[in-house]
């Protein structure tokens, strides 16, 4: 079968909920092989790397500064056309505006939380998801 593989990132947000479990089984149930897992603090240097495409927005820092507050699950997942799968499954970048059906839109709570509170990341191409992974795993 035709594979690829993606990052996902289950944000301080999505772990200091409780939500690792129901968004892994989100995960599962679509089909997709959770290859490797592991949970860290990241570092800044790591996160300077991972959002060096939005260096210089305003909610850069916010952004970077959010992900170091907690936990966070990395997690390498395989299946066919995972990438643009799961950025499916994760929905909108805003919670708020997010599908009824999606990881963001089922359980991206709306009471005025700022957009980085948006649960997950995925990676967003082939380029990316090899860039991401070398980064968090290697
Ligand atoms: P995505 O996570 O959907 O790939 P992105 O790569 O454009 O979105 O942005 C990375 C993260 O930055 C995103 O998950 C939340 C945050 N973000 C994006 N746009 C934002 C905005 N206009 N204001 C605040 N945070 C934003
Ligand atoms: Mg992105």
């Amino acid at each position: 079968m035709a594979s690829e593989e993606t990052l996902v990132l289950i944000k301080p947000d999505g772990v200091a909920r409780g939500l690792t479990g129901q968004i892994l089984a989100r995960i599962e149930q679509k089909g997709y092989e959770l290859v490797d897992i592991r949970k860290l603090t990241p570092s800044r240097d790591v996160l300077a790397q991972h959002y060096a495409e939005h260096e210089g927005k305003p909610f850069y820092e916010p952004l970077v500064e959010f992900m170091m507050s907690g936990d966070v699950v990395a997690v390498r997942v395989a299946g066919n056309r995972v990438i643009e799968g799961f950025r499916s499954l994760a929905g909108a970048t805003e919670p708020t505006t997010a599908a009824p059906g999606t990881i963001r839109g089922d359980l991206g709570r709306d009471w005025g939380l700022k957009v980085q509170q948006n649960l997950v990341h995925g990676s967003d191409s082939p380029e990316s998801a090899a860039r991401e992974l070398a980064l968090w795993f290697d």
